[in-house]
């Protein structure tokens, strides 16, 4: 407590002995509790009313309070080893900032912090979980390790920032008693990643992967080709990264993922509970190949690389045999690389390709993608072929108006709905943003927070909709800190949106929790845009 005036001190003790309430401290009485003793300043004044993306419900229980002690266990469901992971995934966060040992062990206890696989409300299905907070211990549960997973994000989040940090902190470690029951609104909440125009490393990748781990996004779309670049290794056509992938927008080094190194990204985001969905764009965005293989052009020719960032000048040669054994070969290898359910094929800006050859090529190449084992998603283009409806198309227009979306799903196509004007990360917030473009128009945070994905493309009905993704492209975005700028804070708000149900939407609730974010965005280094609309403290 801070150092009273004798009269101070007198006063006080004789209100507190006659029960009065503890005395306002006059001003000049120095420093409030929180200033006197910093740890106090780490706990966090609401936190459950700070979560990002929203929960379905909250229930706070005031006047209990959880600390995590250098004894607490972190308990996991007996014989399941993937919440055994999970169990260290926490312990890997909680470790370097309390301090303590955290050990993982199996079991159940009301003590410390379980994390169990039974007993949750059915409501929460295959991702959601229950959180509860009581004086004596934090217990997660869930049907599925992805439950827990996700209910390990929303508990670090009602920690105090600080818990982030990856040196010793000062204490205390508390938690605000409460319960929450919570579950997605969405299957698909992604996030896409373009490393072909610049190519950004496994440990670059790696921390994007944590990144939109912290707001419950389960798809990492990878954008591993395209004009620039070719970025993964195909055996049985060597040339594509080695040549393909030898440069970059700007003519930089580029690079490329071995296969090896791709897995090892593909098992960390599993570890993270997130799907990576390969993209191999064609038959447009091939300049990369093209340049690669002589014998994959029309005319024999091998263009130049590319290193400028137009679009839509190149086209895989619709008409030669080889084209098809190039396809197969790398969907092959692609699929065999892929433990998730989808394959994307691109199929965007094939301004080089006629409709008819688009059609010919598409109706060649979607069953390739069936053979191996996979189902195909797409540009929002490539509905012209009328793909399986087993196929997703991936809707980046810019107008709500979008007939062939509308037709798509009558066809039983599910969208995943990237909207160019308000899901695009790699559009400038306004018009001083140094990095990324505008062709689509300025896009600030509430732009990207406000709008119904149930509701917006006209006449599609709500359950057409799969979910939602931001996808960033690079052409102007060559380091993690790039990526941070224009990923934060939309990102989050896309990930809201795929998550929360539309009942909690609400900017003036969301901008403020969005605020409540920074504390941890500083601890991570995450070098977020203090958008002007968001009341930052
Ligand atoms: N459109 C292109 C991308 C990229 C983007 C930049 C799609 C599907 C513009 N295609 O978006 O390759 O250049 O904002």
């Amino acid at each position: 407590m801070p150092r009273l005036g004798r009269t101070a001190r007198a006063l006080a003790t004789l209100l507190l002995a006659v029960g009065a309430a503890a005395p306002a401290l006059p001003a000049h009485a120095g420093p409030t509790a929180a200033q006197a003793d910093p740890a106090h300043a780490a706990v966090p004044e609401k936190p459950l009313q700070h979560i990002v993306p929203a929960p379905v419900r909250v229930t706070p229980r005031p006047g209990t309070t959880y600390h995590l002690t250098p004894d607490t266990r972190i308990y996991t469901h007996p014989g399941s080893r993937a919440a055994e992971q999970v169990g260290e995934f926490l312990a890997d966060v909680l470790r370097p900032s309390t301090g303590y040992r955290l050990p993982v062990v199996p079991g159940a206890s009301g003590k410390g912090v379980s994390l169990l696989l039974t007993g949750a409300d059915p409501r929460v299905g295959d991702e959601g979980y229950q959180l509860d907070v009581t004086r004596r211990g934090v217990v997660i549960r869930a049907k599925t390790a992805a439950g827990l997973f996700a209910g390990v994000q929303t508990f670090r989040q009602i920690l105090p920032a600080k818990v982030e940090a990856k040196s010793k902190q000062r204490g205390p470690w508390t938690a605000p008693g409460g319960s929450i029951l919570d579950y997605p609104r969405y299957a698909h909440r992604g996030a896409m990643l373009d490393v072909a125009r610049h190519f950004f490393s496994v440990d670059e990748v790696k921390r994007y992967i944590d990144q939109i781990a912290l707001y419950k996004v389960n798809k990492l779309h990878l954008h591993l080709a395209d004009d620039q670049g070719w970025r993964l290794e195909i055996k049985s056509w060597p040339r594509l990264a080695t040549y393909g992938g030898s440069t970059e927008v700007g003519g930089g080094p580029g690079g490329y993922y071995t296969q090896e190194q791709y897995k090892d990204l593909v098992a960390y985001a599993a570890a993270r509970h997130i799907e990576v969905i390969p993209e191999i764009d064609m038959p447009g965005h091939t300049n990369a190949a093209l340049a690669s293989y002589a014998e994959l052009n029309c005319d024999g020719v091998a263009p130049p690389l590319y290193t400028g960032i137009e679009v839509g000048f190149s086209s895989l040669c619709i008409d030669k045999d080889i084209t098809y054994k190039f396809v197969d070969d790398v969907l092959r290898e692609v699929a065999a690389l892929t433990p998730g359910k989808y394959i994307h094929i691109g199929g965007d800006e094939a301004h080089a390709t006629t409709d008819p050859d688009f059609i010919a090529f598409m109706n060649k190449v979607l069953p390739m993608v069936t053979k191996y084992g996979k189902q195909a998603s797409g540009w929002h283009e490539f509905v012209k072929a009328n793909p399986p409806a087993s196929a997703v198309p991936q809707f980046w227009g810019t107008k709500t108006v979008a007939a062939d979306m509308v037709e798509a799903a009558k066809r039983g196509n599910e969208i995943v709905l990237s909207p160019a004007t308000k899901a695009y990360l790699d559009m400038k917030y306004d018009e001083h943003t140094p990095l990324g473009l505008k062709w689509a128009g300025y896009t600030d945070v509430e732009d990207a927070y406000d709008w119904n994905p149930g509701a917006y493309v006209q006449d599609l009905p709500a359950e057409a909709v799969k979910g939602v993704e931001a996808p960033l492209w690079t052409e102007t975005l060559t380091k993690s800190a790039d990526l941070e700028y224009m990923a934060f804070p939309r990102l989050p708000a896309i990930a809201e949106l795929g998550w929360s149900p539309w009942s909690t939407h609400s900017w003036d609730d969301f901008k403020v929790r969005l605020a409540a974010q920074a504390d941890r965005w500083h601890v991570l280094g995450i070098n977020f845009y203090p958008s002007p609309q968001v009341p930052w403290k």
